[in-house]
């Protein structure tokens, strides 16, 4: 039996990950697959409650600490994951540990020091980056509500993830495999939601327990 593959959607505040994902997920249950999302933070938690408070303004954290709550709460759901995985689920994830460098970094964190607290944790099989300028994605619905929903700070957002990028690419080169692509998140749903599909299915299988894993 193989395992199931981990697929990560990054991107800014209303790049479309969530609307992505969930076509996705259903269009790989259509097939057949066992299929689970997963986002991050996971604000069901306790550590994901104190975030959920930071976010939605209720309480004021210093960047470290937020910093490393959000690398808890995936931790502290890490098992589950790879349980999940192991199992045959493919599981489809809403941000994960580039979200976590690339907003803590934006708020001027040191780059190095932000990703010390994630290495160790599963690697995705495939990161799809949906880019879009900070502007269009100002322009989409329920903008503004949260702490990070700010044009001048996804700015800097964007700039972080696209540091990531060039690094994740090369890795990708480097493997031989893409683990990382990004796409114009500025295009129809349904374009999109095609090019998503056909890079998912050229994700090599894998079996139980052989997992790649963040590093320096
Ligand atoms: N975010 C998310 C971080 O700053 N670090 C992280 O590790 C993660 C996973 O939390 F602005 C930010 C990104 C976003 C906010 O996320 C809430 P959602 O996806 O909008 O719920
Ligand atoms: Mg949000």
């Amino acid at each position: 039996m193989l395992r199931g593959k981990f697929i990560l959607f990054e991107g800014l505040d209303r790049s479309g990950k969530s609307t992505q994902a969930r076509k996705l997920a259903e269009a790989l249950k259509e097939r057949g697959s066992r299929v689970e999302q997963r986002h991050y933070p996971e604000r069901s938690t306790q550590v994901g409650s104190a975030i959920n408070s930071y976010l939605t303004k209720t309480k004021s954290l210093n960047d470290q600490a937020i910093h490393l709550l959000f690398s808890a709460n995936r931790w502290e759901l890490q098992q589950a994951l790879v349980d999940l995985l192991d199992s045959g689920v493919t599981v489809v994830v809403d941000r994960y540990v580039y979200s976590g460098v690339a907003f803590s970094s934006a708020k001027g964190l040191d780059r190095e020091w932000c990703w010390q607290s994630d290495f160790g944790l599963v690697r995705p099989d495939l990161t799809i980056f949906l880019d879009i300028s900070p502007e269009e994605a100002s322009s989409r619905g329920g903008y503004g509500e949260e702490i990070y929903e700010k044009v001048s700070f996804q700015s800097k957002v964007k700039a972080e993830f696209a540091l990531i990028a060039a690094k994740e690419e090369i890795r990708s080169s480097e493997a031989g495999k893409a683990s990382w692509v990004s796409l114009n998140a500025q295009t129809s749903l349904e374009t999109l939601h095609a090019q998503i599909l056909s890079h998912v299915d050229a994700v090599p299988d894998r079996l139980p327990g052989d997992y790649d894993f963040m590093q320096k």
